[in-house]
């Protein structure tokens, strides 16, 4: 709803360019040669506008079984040693609850049996990470739109953050605990999902069990691993009373936080 919504706004936008500029070009127009190509220049820009919200829609490819990667590489965190993580794997993840909060109407609190009965996807895909290498993994889970439509979206919700149970780097403030943030369109997209199963075996803990996200138009950084927590918020640069920051360091993610686009679109 909220992604028809932005749009709208934003063909809205391109649109309002169109009719100014239709406007002030009105009294000299129909005579001037050069006003049909300025039309057309507008409209390209118009299409691109479209084309922007369009591809983000678009499917990412797909593979078929004999293109999956022999040995898929891990990355990052591959053995998280945060406590919390150590004792909820010692008992292989029969504690584990995934929590769904923030800017929603229903907060929920997922078991892992609770989350293979959701709306689920299947998709052998290319993963690929910024430092420049690929492997093709087959990837299930629930699918990410249906789970935030049951907890239901308040009006003013914007963004998806991945709260994560590793911590990458140590530091004084805290800042140094994984997590990530998509928009509404990479939430609701179809191939976004919340993964449990990896090439038809429970996800290993290398790859992030026991669920880790996919949003397969973006780079790997953006693929949040050991998934604790989904906070629905309006805005991924809030600060305190004391003017810190609430999420990390205010731009959405842990590497985008070092320097990393928010948006790694591929
Ligand atoms: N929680 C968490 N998620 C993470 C990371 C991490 O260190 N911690 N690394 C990211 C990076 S850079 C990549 S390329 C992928 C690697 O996923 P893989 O280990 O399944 O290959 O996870 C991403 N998600
Ligand atoms: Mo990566």
């Amino acid at each position: 709803m909220t992604v028809t919504t932005n749009r709208r706004r934003w063909l809205g936008l391109a649109g309002a360019g169109l009719s100014t500029l239709w406007l002030s070009a009105c009294d000299k127009l129909t005579a001037d040669p050069t006003f049909s190509g300025v039309l057309r220049k507008v409209e390209g820009v118009t299409m691109k506008a479209q084309r922007l919200v369009t591809d983000r829609k678009a499917l990412a490819k797909e593979f078929t079984p004999v293109n999956i990667s022999k040995d898929f590489r891990a990355n990052g965190t591959r053995f998280p040693t945060d406590e919390e993580y150590v004792a909820l794997l010692a008992d292989n993840f029969a504690g584990y609850k995934l929590v769904v909060d923030g800017l929603v109407e229903r907060p929920l609190e997922l078991t892992l049996a609770e989350l293979r009965q959701q709306p689920a996807r299947t998709q052998i895909t290319r993963h690929d990470c910024v430092e420049g290498w690929s492997s093709i993994g087959k990837w299930t889970g629930a699918r990410l739109g249906p789970l935030l439509d049951r907890a239901g979206l308040k009006p003013n919700a914007r963004y998806v953050v991945f709260h994560c149970a590793d911590t990458l780097e140590q530091t004084l403030d805290g800042t140094g605990k994984y997590y990530e943030s998509i928009d509404l369109i990479d939430a609701y997209h179809p191939q976004t999902i919340l993964a449990y199963q990896m090439n038809d075996a429970t996800l290993p803990v290398g790859h992030g069990a026991p669920l880790r996200l996919r949003v397969e138009r973006q780079l790997g950084y953006k693929h949040a691993k050991y998934v604790m927590r989904i906070e629905v918020v309006e805005k991924l640069d809030a600060v305190d009373a004391n003017g810190q920051t609430v999420l990390g360091r205010g731009r959405g993610g842990f590497w985008p936080d070092r320097g990393y686009e928010w948006y790694a679109g591929i």
